[in-house]
């Protein structure tokens, strides 16, 4: 074996994929599975890792570089006992381009009243809705990251009048931008607003009544719709309820929620205006992110500085 650092795997994944992505990954390297509990990581010197095992950083204690299985980093930030150690977020083409999919498809799926429609299909009602213009309506974009501005671009590209939100305020062609101080003017801009925010403290619970309240009413669609792919910790989901029936929300697009997966009786499923998808906005690709992992650490040890790390202070 050579003395390239080895690595330990320590992702919640379907294990099936995982092992046909090592097939072709970390060549020359020592991989180790944390799930072996017989396995001795004492030498391992990073770790590729999604939902951790609790004992990972005492039975792996040289590590020196941590690789999120995701984007969202919020899950090992709160591990307890984590080391003080670099963390590289994933960041891949294959996860922003999925994302902007998913983004697009349900801004698409409001204009086009794809829920309304199903409703129809099952009562058997050939009825025209009435069609508002893509450019009609303002979709505002809360996190202007490597996917929020992806989607924008994309939504764009469909015909959008696009808006994006972000701590610092961002340079988009085309896009007009608001800074962290100027959410409410952003919000009552905005119809179909979507969250690509991490979940920190500070933007914890941030998709609240009083939030929803703030967004345009009498827009193109008449009533605002709400569109999540960050994280469910981000949304008071009985506030998000009570704006869906009262009427505040016109409906909801959500792939994230407080507790995954969601409960087999919660209101969500069934409500006519709401599509909810079970955290797949965008899966990661074991591949891409062996890939990327490689090619960090093949850049740690040339002495170069490693690349997407996670700032522990702000959270993401
Ligand atoms: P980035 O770190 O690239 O971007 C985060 C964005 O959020 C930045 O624009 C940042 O502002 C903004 N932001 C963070 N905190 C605040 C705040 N308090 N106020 C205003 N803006 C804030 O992340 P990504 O774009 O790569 O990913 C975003 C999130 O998407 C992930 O953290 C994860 O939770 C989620 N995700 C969900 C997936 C799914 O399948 N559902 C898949 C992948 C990711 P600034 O630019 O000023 O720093
Ligand atoms: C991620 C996720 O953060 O899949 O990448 O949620």
């Amino acid at each position: 074996m050579s003395d390239k650092g080895a690595v330990v795997i320590d992702l919640k994944f379907e294990r099936r994929e995982v092992d046909q992505a090592l097939t072709k990954a970390f060549a020359g390297r020592k991989v180790l599975h944390a799930s072996d509990k017989s396995a001795d990581l004492s030498e391992a010197r990073y770790a590729v890792l999604w939902k951790p095992d609790l004992d990972l950083f005492r039975r792996a204690p040289k590590l020196e570089v941590l690789f999120s299985g995701g984007a969202g980093v919020d899950s090992i930030l709160a591990v307890p006992g984590l080391p003080d150690l670099p963390i590289v977020r994933f960041v891949d083409e294959t996860l922003t381009t999925r994302m902007s999919e998913w983004v697009v498809l349900q801004a698409l799926s409001h204009l086009r009243q794809v829920p309304a429609y199903l409703g129809q299909q099952r009562s058997r009602i050939w009825r025209e809705l009435s069609q508002p213009e893509a450019g009609d309506v303002t979709v505002g974009v809360m996190g202007l990251g490597v996917l929020g501005q992806d989607s924008v671009r994309k939504l764009k590209i469909m015909g959008f009048d696009v808006i994006g939100w972000s701590r610092s305020r961002k340079d988009i062609d085309g896009v007009e931008t608001f800074d962290g101080s100027e959410l409410d003017a952003f919000l009552a801009r905005t119809d179909i607003l979507v969250g690509l925010l991490p979940l920190t403290d500070e933007t914890r619970g941030i998709f609240n009544a009083s939030l929803f309240g703030k967004l345009r009413q009498g827009g193109a669609l008449g009533k605002p719709v709400f569109v999540n792919a960050g994280r469910g910790g981000s949304q008071v989901e009985t506030d998000l309820l009570a704006a869906l029936e009262n009427g505040i929300l016109g409906g909801a697009s959500l792939d994230v929620f407080e507790n995954e997966p969601l409960v087999s009786d919660s209101p969500f499923w069934a409500m006519d205006n709401v599509i909810v998808t079970p955290h797949a906005a965008s899966a990661s690709d074991v591949r891409a992110l062996f890939r990327n992992a490689e090619a960090q650490m093949e850049r740690f040890e040339r002495g170069e500085k490693l690349q997407h790390l996670v700032d522990r202070m702000i959270g993401y």
